[in-house]
């Protein structure tokens, strides 16, 4: 944060679970233990600093972390960011809702991917909100993997992305996929910047962490796709970028106009039936 400072930066984004070791890797069944993961709500005792550091140097930030939320009364566990100005107090907050992995221990596994096990699905949608000159939007990992995520942002009229992740190398179960792992991140950002007209600002948590080795490729992609910066190691890295909200209007006035060009009403009836064709009937 001081470093981004010191480089100029308005905004900080931190990774998905910055707090804490990636603990979904892990088969966990005492609660305690597993709610030790967890911060009870922000500013905790334990991140205030950040939250104050963050108003002494006027730089706002993005920060992941696990969420233990009691809603309607009940205990609720969430993977959560926050979205945080730069006069330290919170804009907004969301909660993961693409949650990847699997709900049952897999022991042959070198490493387990229990999300579905620690966190509930998210229960905010995809807010957006009028910050940092612009308006800004969040997800957390596996989100940016679905073109609903950058969709609905963009229709909300994001300008700006942010998504934190946690992306191990390898899949135990597709390691077919391992050696795509870098190309199909990627990819996943470069499309959703283009297709909706915005900034994604994608921030991992890389290196081995806990004997997991995770990717990095913390990239800044541009309204038009393109990787305007990345980082270049596995360690610690800054990277910075100038991001010009105003270089989102070419796409979203011009080939990416969803009032101009966008046919929903024209699209047939959305089914996850095969073979479903075109509107009011089915091809012999
Ligand atoms: N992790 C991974 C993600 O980037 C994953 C899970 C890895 C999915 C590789 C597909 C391929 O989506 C988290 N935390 O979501």
């Amino acid at each position: 944060m001081r470093q981004a400072h010191e480089c100029g930066c308005d905004l900080v984004v931190f990774t998905e679970c910055a707090l804490t070791a990636f603990f979904p890797h892990w088969y966990m069944e005492d609660e305690d233990e597993i709610d030790s993961y967890f911060e009870r709500g922000l500013p905790s005792d334990a991140t205030r600093p950040l939250f104050e550091e963050a108003a002494r140097l006027n730089i706002g930030f993005y920060l992941g972390f696990a969420e233990l939320a009691f809603v309607d009364g009940r205990k609720r566990r969430f993977n959560s960011s926050v979205l945080v100005g730069g006069d330290g107090r919170i804009v907004g907050k969301f909660r993961k809702i693409h949650l990847p992995g699997h709900e049952d221990h897999r022991p042959g596994n070198p490493f387990q991917n229990l999300e579905k096990r620690y966190f509930d699905v998210g229960d905010l949608g995809f807010p957006t909100w009028n910050a940092f000159g612009g308006v800004v939007g969040m997800c957390i990992c596996n989100d940016r993997r679905w073109p609903e995520t950058y969709r609905v942002l963009g229709l909300r009229g994001a300008e700006m992305v942010l998504v934190g992740y946690n992306t191990p190398y390898h899949i135990p179960e597709h390691p077919e996929m391992d050696r795509l792992a870098d190309f199909h991140h990627q990819l996943s950002l470069q499309s959703g910047a283009y297709q909706n007209g915005c900034w994604v600002v994608a921030v991992a948590k890389a290196g081995v962490e806990e004997g997991v080795s995770q990717i990095g490729k913390t990239s800044i992609i541009a309204p038009s796709g393109e990787i305007a910066a990345e980082s270049r190691s596995l360690d610690d890295e800054l990277v910075v970028c100038r991001c010009d909200l105003d270089a989102t209007t070419a796409y979203k006035q011009g080939v990416l106009n969803f009032a101009g060009n966008r046919r929903i009403e024209h699209y047939g009836p959305i089914t996850s039936q095969s073979g479903a064709s075109a509107p009011g009937g089915t091809e012999k």
